[in-house]
Parts: C-alpha cells; structure tokens; sequence
C-alpha cells in the first residue's frame, strides 16, 4: 500500500504544463539511454519479487515490503541513473519503504535524470495473506535538461478511477471524449460493451471488494455483466484492459492516487487510458486538500497524460503472485521463474520477459549487505 503522497504546489504551476514541449535524446542515438536503463528496472523488480516471497503468507507485510525494498535499492545503488522518486510509499502506513524525495542511483555527472514512481509491492496485504495479485512495479519518465519533473503527485490519498483499454479510448475519442467519471455507471458499462462490440453479458469489469463499491458491484450484476474482485492492488486492474486476452474489459473503483500515476504510465505504453479524480474518504482530508489546491483542480478529471507528463514513460512490474497482469514467482527445487512486463511509449515495445533463477548461484544485491 503506498502512503499519502507529498505534494508539491510546484508541480500545478503553467511551466509544468509545458514539459511535452521539452526535448528527449533522440530515439535509437546514443543518448537514449531510457532502452538501456529500462532492463535495470526489470532485475529490480525481479529481485523484489524473489525477496517478497519468502513472505508469502507469513502475515508480515511491512517485513515482505522491507525485503522489497532493500532489493530495489540493492540494483539502484550499481545504477549510473539520476533518480528521483517522486512518488513513493510507505507514509501514511509508517511503514517502510522508498519515499518521496529520496534519490535513487549514483547521480554520476552526466547520468540522465528520471522521475521514478514506484511500489515495491502492490498488494502487500495479499502477500502477507499469501494471496493472489500481488506486484513489484516501477514507473518512469526520463526528465528532459531544464524541465522540473514528469509526474503529477496528486495530494489525495484516493481517486475515482475507470480505465479501459486502447478500443474503448478510440470509442470515447470519436465521441469527444466525455468524461466517463459523470455519467451513470450503467452508461459506462454500455458504452464500453458497444466500444469492444461484445453483448453486455459478456462485458468483465474488475474491482476491488469494499464497502465503498457497493454500487459498482450492484450496478454490475444488474445489467449482468461479468464481475472480478480483487482484494488489493489496482494497478494490476487498471492496467489489465488495456493488455490483449487478459480477460477483463474494464476496471472501476477507488483506488490509491499513487498507484493511479503508476497505472498511468503503463496505459500510455499500451494505448489504453483512464480517467481519475480525487475522492475524500472524509471531511477533513477533504478540506487538507482544498486548502493546497484551486476549485478547479480539487475536481479536476485527469487522463493518464495528465499523471504522466511528456512523451517518456516506462513501466516494469514482475508478478509476485498471480494476477491478471502477471503470473506470479514459481518454484521449481533451486530455480524460480518470473514473469515481467516492460513496456517503454516511446518506442511502444511492450515486453515480456520469463526468467529463471538459479537461486543455489544467484546472488541479490541487497542495500543492507553492502557495507
Ligand atoms: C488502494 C489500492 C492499492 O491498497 O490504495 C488500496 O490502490 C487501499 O484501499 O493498490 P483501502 O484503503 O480501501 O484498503 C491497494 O489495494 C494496495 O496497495
């Protein structure tokens, strides 16, 4: 779970707004560092996949996020990389983890700068349960010389979120591109049955199982659509529709704002979207947050090209264990095999990497090892 994010009132100035026009190395030169960098992401998760599960189902989630982390910042720590995380976690929940403001990499003169969001395990609640749907995810964006940051950190702790994917944002486009987030929930499930040209009984929505969802659920089975729940981790949900034969059409719920930015950069990789606004659980976070921000932005709808700024984006996860996104690490005597997704916009390649580690040779870098 990733903790109320620090915010910045920097970051809604109109030169934020200006990044997209900024420039990146060239594709394929030289100086595009984004494809080299980008494989590092993946042994980092990896790694935190591999240390998250000897926590499987030990009811230690703050233990599974400490090995986590400690592997994630064991591969930073070799990485001539700028990183900055600008969203992170950990702060709401006290728990540990990698947050807002820390430097990631060597910050080498000359190494390119990066925004990095990250959750070292989304679901950490499942992998203390040894349940499914459980990830180890990084996004970035490469931060163009002179342009402040890449990354929207929005200041409430939840957002309304509907995501779909690349077939039903060309749907929305030809209409105008309303915002789903106003209209009834059975339009939506309408709308988006007609976009994927399915019977609405075959249309699957997916969301998180909470009392706040009641109507979502209710409105779901009404119209006889089908329904996937999840415990925790909506990263996986948000981006599943826009990932072919994953099985699920659509994902609406409210769900953390950090993971929305997350989630945000794998759909501009993929094509799909999402739209997201702010959601108070109460009163006085409400108020916290009006008082940082204009009328207007407290509600605002954000697309993923608002959470992601400009044209660079990366997103990397490794399953920790099944999810529609990813299966999950699995255990064969002193092998383990993952399964990771890396996906960078720019060029539109989305991989998916299978690996097999020889646990009896292999060694982590861990942070707290290295002297
Ligand atoms: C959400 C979701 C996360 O935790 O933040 C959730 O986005 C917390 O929701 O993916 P509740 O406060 O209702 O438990 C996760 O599911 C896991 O970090």
């Amino acid at each position: 779970m990733m903790g109320l994010p620090r915010f910045s009132l920097f970051r809604f100035s109109p030169f934020f707004h200006k990044l997209a026009a900024m420039p990146l190395p060239p594709l394929r030169s030289t100086l595009d560092l984004e494809r080299l960098i980008e494989f590092e992401f993946v042994r980092a998760t990896e790694n935190a996949a591999l240390q998250a599960r000897h926590w499987l189902g030990r009811g230690e989630k703050e233990l599974a996020d400490a090995a986590a982390c400690d592997a994630i910042y064991g591969v930073f720590d070799i990485l001539d990389v700028c990183g900055q995380v600008v969203i992170g976690e950990g702060i709401k929940d006290n728990a540990p983890g990698i947050f807002v403001g820390e430097q990631l990499g060597t910050w080498k003169v000359g190494a390119p700068r990066f925004d990095i969001a990250l959750d070292p395990i989304d679901g950490t609640t499942n992998v203390g349960k040894g349940m499914p749907n459980s990830i180890s995810v990084i996004a970035a964006a490469q931060v163009p010389d002179g342009a402040p940051s890449a990354m929207l950190n929005i200041p409430s702790f939840y957002s309304y979120k509907i995501a779909y994917g690349p077939a039903v944002a060309e749907a929305l486009n030809r209409v105008g591109s309303p915002c789903l987030l106003d209209w009834s929930l059975e339009d939506v499930l309408r709308f988006t049955a007609v976009a994927l040209d399915k019977d609405i009984g075959d249309l699957v929505v997916m969301t998180m199982d909470r009392p706040r969802h009641g109507e979502i659920v209710g409105t779901v089975r009404r119209v006889g659509a089908g329904l996937r729940m999840i415990s925790d981790g909506d990263i996986t949900a948000a981006v599943a529709p826009s990932i072919p034969n994953s099985g699920i059409d659509l994902y609406i719920g409210i769900g953390g704002s950090p993971e929305a930015v997350l989630a945000a950069a794998a759909l501009k990789c993929l094509g799909g979207d999402m739209q997201t606004r702010m959601w108070f659980q109460d009163d006085d976070h409400r108020a916290e947050v009006a008082a940082q921000v204009t009328p207007e932005f407290l509600n605002r709808v954000f697309y993923k090209d608002d959470l992601v700024l400009g044209d660079s984006a990366l997103f990397c996860a490794t399953g920790i264990t099944d999810s529609a996104l990813l299966p999950g690490v699995k255990l064969t005597g002193h092998r383990a095999e993952t399964h990771s997704i890396l996906m960078r916009a720019r060029s539109g390649t989305v991989r998916r990497i299978s690996a097999t580690h020889r646990l009896d040779r292999k060694v982590v870098p861990l942070r707290s090892e290295q002297g």
